[in-house]
């Protein structure tokens, strides 16, 4: 890991940033976060292709060989995992997120374990169903369960937009949530196995993903995780290497 030097952290105190990862890779949700709240950060790119972040070099950074990665300046550590790296950033800047001691943080708290551990979690595994089930016959039945535990998961989230008044999950206020909900909407539309989750059919989650397109923030994530069109509401797949 290069340590990030002492005289990089900005004016403000919050420092620069390094964040690791690849196009429309798990980094694409911290990059939106990072653009929402204005902070400096810079970007290195992993050459999934090459399995760059399975090299020894990368585990150094994250011992799974996973994107993405924050390099936060002052940490001992480096973090990884998409829900840790949101909660240190909206802790550090005091944004996107309710602060700890109000009373709106633990409704922040539960949804962002859910995005992280359940919804995000089963749209991995529909990623690379083959990981997790070495018999190819019994494919069709992890394929079945994955689309109706992921639908089941965005009929939750559906059901909280309504309960709470939208447009946002936590009411009137953009969060970090909504960010992550956004890519697990896109990557459930164009990178699984076991379907395409239909957008459209989520009256409240649409209008959310809309109103998150329009976003300077997200528009310019966009850019540089060389997502064209629609990011959310009629997306497309980056056309990007893979490691085999
Ligand atoms: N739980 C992890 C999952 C990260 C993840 O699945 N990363 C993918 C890219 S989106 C990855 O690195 N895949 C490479 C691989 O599986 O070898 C997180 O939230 O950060």
């Amino acid at each position: 890991m290069i340590p990030i030097a002492e005289e990089t952290i900005g004016a403000a105190g919050q420092g620069v940033y390094r964040l690791h990862g690849a196009p429309d890779n798990a980094n694409f949700v911290v990059r939106m976060v990072l653009e929402e709240l204005g902070a400096r950060y810079e970007f290195v790119s992993v050459d999934r292709a090459a399995g760059e972040q399975k090299s020894e070099e990368y585990r150094k950074l994250n011992p799974q060989g996973l994107i993405p990665v924050l390099e936060v300046p002052g940490q001992d550590a480096v973090t990884f995992e998409t829900g840790a790296i949101l909660l240190m950033l909206s802790e550090r800047h005091r944004s996107l997120a309710p602060a700890p001691e109000s009373s709106g943080r633990g409704r922040f708290l539960k949804w962002l374990f859910f995005l992280s551990n359940t919804l995000h979690a089963d749209l991995r595994i529909s990623f690379k169903p083959h990981r997790y089930m070495l018999d190819k016959a019994c494919m069709p039945d992890l394929n079945a369960a994955l689309r109706s535990r992921i639908d089941a998961s965005f009929l939750l989230l559906e059901q909280e937009l309504e309960a709470c008044g939208g447009p946002f999950l936590l009411g009137g206020g953009l969060s970090c949530l909504d960010l992550y909900l956004a890519a697990c909407a896109r990557w459930a539309q164009i990178y699984g196995t076991c379907g395409v989750w239909p957008a459209d059919n989520y009256p409240r989650l649409f209008r959310l993903l809309e109103e998150l397109e329009a976003r300077q923030s997200v528009q310019r994530a966009c850019e540089l995780e060389l997502i064209e069109g629609l990011p959310f509401t009629a997306p497309t797949p980056v056309a990007f290497a893979r490691e085999k």
